[in-house]
């Protein structure tokens, strides 16, 4: 009787657990992007709103706010600053999911100050835009009607109370408020203005949320730490983090996969993992790796690395990350002129070639992968190597770094400081230590990230931009702590923690200021003598650091760019609009000093437009020229700047809508693998040829001297050796010898050089006068136009030399093969256009300029 029961019993209990009982699943993860609403605190009035977003995309959507970048409407959008916001959105799960271990609301960023709210309950009180957060809910999670809302408050009203207190301003001269407060937020420096930047302080949900559901464990984190990478061996560790949910431990298995095309390495560990943070740890070895090059040296192979967790035999998480296998340093020692600074990629010197980067868009939830994506097309086909990812912006979306591994681009990432001093308060030093630890884990797998800077040009400010004397002895004195408290001590160690195969620099300049040309010597240089010194382009010939990492000159971008913010009577370079669009104060009055040393300074509007962008291209790639000369004293040249985040005139040499200004066709040309440049140096001509490819090459120089309609008055030919990734004196001559008593005003000399099966790898011109002494001749384009597949083809020839050629059509964003180039005397050239897709070439109309319209 008593057996019998029990057997009901167990049996009853089998079917009532088996009822119930279900099986584990994989890791589910859901966008939370619809139905959401917005409504300005205290109104109650609800409108549709795009997640991720902004408020002020939202308020344009819905015809509240006028498009910030026309005109000037700046001025008209700056309200949405002061004002709270709340967003909101409802959901329903399913009782799968509500059955499940754990649930989470994760949010990759919030801008900034966000409270947020799911169900009646109190989530997180989020106060800085870097950081992103996984939230445990299931505790407050229902079926149906899940109420999420957040509440934005003004991060102007927000930090009113610190500036009061604080009782003075801070140095962020690019704050364009009168009152300072962007330093008391985590929130994107530029976003409060820059001397190229539009004020937009945003609120929103900046990147996207999603609702995850698991079982077991969360695999939080997937480092794969390089230890140390080789042509025969890669040692690896791979570091998974697994937070674990259920009630008790549990025993899982825990694999890493690496495969490259068909090769495969595989390791599988069993481990016991208990309620709460758990840390696996698989080493792993990988025979005759294929190295991670940066673009130039070769393919940046990248393998794929799947970490898997399996309970019970169900996989229930999974993570996986591209990875560039590579050994990257950074060279910072003392030697005999002073301080090196340089990258050693895979055991060898890398002579840096790329630019500076700002945020993309002023509305930053714009800025699509696809728009990474091109820009990142961009930097490769114009033969950089590297980019800055400079300390006034943000830590970029993770899309930017993987098309940075995908094209070889090397990333030098700033901690977002940049240009003033900081508050240090324990508040402060928390949110920046959160912000570290979450980013840095976040980029730490990128095969491109380089390393880490602490800050832009603070310890410079301190030392050199006199705010010793604007501010108490006490308040700079504490500025000083501050410093150190931050970018001595609180970076270097989280990179240490977190990252600490990655080589971190306080500060860019690390120690040389460009007024004191003793301390050039010492590590990276930020040399603004073209600009703020007023200096011409030969002056980066003799001011030569080790490493340039901001040098730059302005233009304005193309009349096709303007039209999108100005009408036909704001055509002048000083009208209220082109000046809401010029945030230099000296900008204007710099451009038209530094044209009158190279060109005549034309009247018309149209004309100054397209001779500063010559003028920027041409003094530009002076530097870059003078920097590779320089190798291997001067490792590195990184103009400022690469893109902007509105339409406006700046040292950017693409512009916001993604057309290549002049500077960017001549940064290709100055970066190519193989160049061939002349310098005038006393009474001589210096030939140099640079290589940055790493074989050896037996090539032939011919400098033919020819006159501007097409007559070679003179040949030189010269065989020799161009040894790999190096910069040689090839030959020299006399001036006098090289001019062969020609006229330097119509002459010039074409250089070559030819490797020993025939190729050519460098077609240069050299001028021996400057454009206004130049007798240019006239000299009309002829072209035609071919529309094949798409494209269009444009072959133009002109009889004598024009100089300059711009192919203007007005569609935007349209890429050309080549632009802003020299058409020798009866060269024919064709160029190929292509428009983003949605735009038609067809038909369209095309302007050809070239110098002599002007001079
Ligand atoms: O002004 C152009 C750029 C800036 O947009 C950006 O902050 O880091 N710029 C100029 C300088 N640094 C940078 C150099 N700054 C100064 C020069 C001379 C006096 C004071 C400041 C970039």
């Amino acid at each position: 009787m008593v057996k019998k029961s029990l057997l009901i019993l167990l049996f009853g209990c089998f079917f009532v657990c088996s009822l119930f009982a279900r099986g584990y699943s994989a890791h589910e993860s859901l966008k939370l992007h619809e139905g959401w609403e917005f409504s300005k605190a205290g109104t109650d009035e609800w409108r549709k709103a795009v997640v991720p977003g902004t408020v002020h995309q939202d308020l344009i959507a819905h015809g509240l706010l006028p498009d910030p970048f026309y005109g000037m409407n700046e001025d008209k959008v700056q309200w949405v600053e002061n004002e709270d916001w709340i967003y909101r959105t409802s959901f329903n799960v399913t009782d799968e999911q509500l059955a499940r271990d754990e649930a989470s609301l994760v949010f990759e960023g919030l801008d900034t100050y966000a409270d947020v709210y799911l169900n009646g309950s109190l989530l997180l009180k989020s106060d800085n835009m870097f950081v992103g957060y996984r939230i445990p809910v299931k505790d407050v999670l229902r079926k149906d009607g899940n109420k999420l809302m957040i509440r934005f408050r003004s991060p102007i009203n927000e930090t009113m109370p610190q500036w009061e207190t604080d009782g003075f301003n801070y140095p962020a001269d690019n704050d364009h408020s009168d009152k300072r407060m962007s330093v008391y937020s985590r929130k994107a420096p530029y976003s409060y203005g820059w001397d190229w930047g539009i004020r937009l302080v945003t609120s929103g949900i900046w990147r996207p949320v999603s609702l995850e559901f698991y079982d077991v464990a969360c695999l939080n984190d997937f480092y794969v730490r390089q230890l140390s990478v080789s042509e025969s061996e890669a040692d690896i560790e791979n570091r998974i983090e697994l937070d674990g949910v259920c009630d008790e431990k549990k025993t899982v298995e825990v694999s890493v996969t690496a495969t490259f095309g068909n090769e495969v390495v595989k390791e599988v560990r069993t481990v016991e993992i208990v309620p709460g943070e758990n840390s696996v740890m698989i080493p792993m070895k990988i025979v005759n790796p294929h190295l991670w090059m940066p673009n130039g040296w070769g393919e940046p192979c990248l393998y794929s690395f799947v970490a898997s967790v399996k309970a019970d035999g169900v996989e229930i998480a999974k993570k996986e990350h591209k990875i560039g296998l590579r050994d990257v340093k950074v060279v910072k020692e003392k030697d005999k002129d002073g301080e090196s600074f340089y990258f050693m990629v895979n055991g060898k010197p890398l002579f840096a070639k790329g630019s500076n980067m700002i945020p993309n868009d002023a509305l930053l939830p714009r800025v699509t992968s696809e728009r990474y994506e091109r820009l990142m097309e961009d930097v490769k086909s114009s033969n950089m190597n590297m980019i800055r990812v400079w300390g006034g912006g943000i830590y970029e979306d993770d899309a930017f770094y993987d098309a940075a591994d995908k094209n070889g681009i090397l990333i030098w990432q700033d901690f977002l400081f940049a240009c003033t001093t900081y508050p240090h308060d324990p508040t402060f030093l928390k949110r920046v230590s959160q912000e570290a630890e979450y980013n840095i884990k976040r980029l730490r797998n990128h095969a491109s990230l380089a390393m880490w800077c602490g800050n832009n040009e603070i310890y410079e400010g301190m030392r050199y931009w006199g705010w010793k004397d604007k501010y108490s002895e006490e308040i700079f004195n504490e500025m000083k702590e501050g410093y150190d408290a931050i970018f001595h001590k609180l970076l270097p160690e989280m990179v240490k923690t977190y990252d600490p195969d990655r080589f971190y620099m306080h500060g860019s300049p690390y120690e040389a200021n460009w007024g004191r040309p003793e301390s050039w010597k010492i590590a990276d240089s930020h040399n603004w003598g073209t600009w703020y010194g007023q200096k011409p382009f030969e002056s980066l010939d003799k001011e030569i650091p080790r490493f340039m990492s901001e040098y730059g000159f302005q233009a304005f971008p193309e009349m096709k760019t303007i039209r999108t913010f100005a009408s036909p009577e704001d055509y002048a370079l000083e009208s209220d609009v082109m000046n809401a669009h010029q945030k230099s104060t000296i900008g204007n009055f710099l451009i038209k000093k530094t044209m009158a040393l190279y060109y005549k300074v034309p009247e018309k509007f149209e004309d100054l437009v397209y001779a500063g962008l010559v003028l920027q291209g041409q003094g530009m790639r002076h530097g870059m020229e003078a920097h590779r000369r320089n190798r291997p004293y001067c490792m590195g040249s990184l103009p400022w700047q690469l893109n902007d985040s509105w339409p406006v005139v700046s040292w950017s040499s693409i512009d916001y809508y993604g057309n290549w200004k002049a500077m960017q066709y001549q940064t290709k040309r100055a970066f190519a693998p193989v160049l061939v440049d002349a310098i005038k140096e006393g009474d001589d001509i210096c030939y140099y040829i640079m290589s940055d490819r790493l074989d050896d090459l037996n090539v032939t120089l011919s400098l033919d001297l020819m006159n501007f309609d097409g007559k070679i008055l003179r040949k030189f030919k010269k065989d020799g050796v161009l040894k790999a990734n190096t910069s040689v004196l090839f030959h020299k001559e006399k001036e006098i010898d090289a001019l062969d008593g020609n006229n330097p005003a119509n002459t010039m000399v074409r250089m070559i050089v030819k490797s020993d099966k025939g190729d050519i790898l460098s077609d240069e011109l050299f001028y021996f006068a400057y454009p206004k002494d130049q007798m240019l001749p006239d000299s009309p384009v002829k072209y035609k136009v071919k529309y094949k597949e798409g494209v269009c083809e444009v072959t133009l020839k002109a009889e004598k030399l024009a100089r300059d050629v711009f192919i203007e059509v007005p569609v935007q964003g349209a890429r050309f093969t080549d632009n802003f180039f020299d058409l020798l005397p009866g060269q024919k050239k064709t160029v190929v256009i292509s428009s983003p897709e949605g735009y038609s070439l067809k038909d369209m109309e095309i302007k050809i300029h070239q110098l002599s319209d002007i001079q």
